[in-house]
């Protein structure tokens, strides 16, 4: 290639990487991250874009450029020239995806470990899914029941999911993970929110007629707030329970 020619297929590659930036930064895709597991997960997916930007603009410069100088010119009916291959490219083009993949297995390998990490301290809370709502039992305080999911701020929440008739899934897309709830077993989910505020949970698994209201409020509160509310349902649940 010569030098003009290398120039050009640079600036050309500049520009698109440009574009894809804009593109990826300044459209909100996704909602505020709000749980430590899920900053680990955007920090995988934004390393994933990143690559992404890169191959896309190598990939566009190559193609635009070689469709510009190389387009046959009008009256032109000759055969192209015959390539058969060239093996310093075909090394390349397999070893630099095989680096990529790689990091990537890692870096999500290692957000997957430290995100199933079950600290000693956690809140533990049950919930079932049925057709077509939530609930939530708190057992470490005395096994109260609730309608909306209540968690407390900097704590990790080890959620017990059950399912009673079909498979449900639990998503808060400001905590980003998913969990089926599948009738028959019981599935795991550690989150840590970051941040107080009230959230949505929604059911992601298409359920039945009533799937799209299977909602339920998720209200992270400060840690003495928590308590507080915690303590207050406990005495509530064994003053009903004497009476
Ligand atoms: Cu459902």
């Amino acid at each position: 290639m010569r030098r003009g020619a290398i120039v050009r297929v640079v600036v050309i590659a500049l520009l698109a990487a440009g574009a894809a930036t804009a593109v990826a930064l300044f459209i909100p895709w996704l909602p505020p991250v709000q749980s430590k597991e899920g900053e680990r997960i955007d920090f995988v997916f934004w390393v994933v874009v990143a690559i992404c930007i890169a191959v896309f603009a190598v990939v566009a410069a190559v193609t635009l450029y070689s469709v510009i100088t190389f387009r046959v010119r009008p009256d032109d009916d000759s055969d192209g020239p015959p390539v058969h291959g060239h093996t310093g490219l075909e090394i390349t083009w397999t070893a630099i995806p095989a680096v990529l993949v790689t990091i990537i297995a890692v870096l999500s390998a290692v957000a997957l470990a430290e995100n199933g990490d079950l600290k000693s301290n956690r809140l533990k809370v049950d919930v079932t899914a049925r057709q077509f709502a939530w609930s939530f039992k708190y057992p470490q305080y005395g096994g109260f029941e609730t309608t909306e999911l209540r968690l407390e701020e900097n704590r990790q929440v080890e959620l017990n999911l059950r399912a009673l008739d079909v498979i449900h899934s639990f998503w808060v897309p400001e905590f980003r993970q998913k969990q089926d709830a599948v009738p028959g077993i019981v599935t795991h989910l550690p989150i840590t929110p970051t941040k107080v505020g009230t959230d949505t949970l929604i059911c992601t698994e298409l359920c039945g007629l009533g799937h799209a209201l299977m909602r339920a409020k998720v209200i992270v509160m400060r840690p003495a707030d928590f308590e507080q509310w915690a303590r207050a349902q406990q005495r509530k649940g064994a003053q009903a329970g004497a009476g």
